[in-house]
């Protein structure tokens, strides 16, 4: 991805997901804003962004991180929010025997004690995938994937959410779900 679209992506998440009021716009319950206005608003606050920038980076993220609404008018972050304007209501799921979380070294020990919980985020999140939990670790450090015993979890009442771009989100885990080896 150029340089040009990583900061764009950036600053996407960052007002997508935890503070749209910074350009003075208000995402939905769902965590759609109109396209036009976003535009604008981005513009008056020094961010050169344009309809063709904004589809170049839903295009070639990596992750799918944002969708734009089937009238081509909205877009919002598929997930990753801690913004209290938005509470997206997933698709509830029934999640497959394991599902994975990467993190790094440093947390284990917390993790051991608390279980994992969503911190600044609005869930906890996990890949259907070892690769990919890998590469979420790494951004916080020495990476570490612990497999967590999603369907059992599930079986004993927790909800499992799936996001539009295939992440997996639970609200928090008890480390009794947890694998740690
Ligand atoms: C850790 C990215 C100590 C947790 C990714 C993680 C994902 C604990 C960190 C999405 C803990 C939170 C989210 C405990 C959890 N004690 N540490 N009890 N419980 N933690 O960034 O999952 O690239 O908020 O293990 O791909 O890393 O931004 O969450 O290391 O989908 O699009 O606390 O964001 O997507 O870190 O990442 P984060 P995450 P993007």
């Amino acid at each position: 991805m150029n340089k040009q679209l990583n900061k764009t992506s950036k600053f996407l998440s960052y007002i997508l997901r935890h503070q749209p009021e910074t350009i003075g716009i208000t995402l939905d319950t769902d965590g759609w804003v109109n396209i036009d206005n976003l535009i604008m608003q981005a513009n008056q606050h020094a961010e050169p962004l344009t309809r063709e920038l904004l589809e170049r980076v839903v295009k070639t993220s990596d992750k799918k991180r944002f969708t734009i609404s089937d009238d081509g008018l909205k877009i919002r972050a598929a997930q990753g929010h801690s913004t209290q304007q938005v509470k997206i209501s997933h698709v509830e799921q029934t999640p497959p025997e394991f599902l994975y979380h990467g993190t790094a070294t440093r947390f284990i020990n917390s993790i051991k004690k608390q279980g994992l919980v969503s911190g600044n985020r609005h869930y906890v999140h996990l890949s259907d995938n070892v690769k990919t939990a890998n590469k979420v670790g790494e951004r916080h450090g020495k990476p570490v994937v612990l497999k967590v015993k999603a369907l059992q979890m599930y079986q004993q009442g927790f909800k499992f959410y799936f996001a539009d771009n295939g992440v997996w989100l639970t609200n928090a885990i008890p480390n009794t779900f947890l694998i740690f080896d």
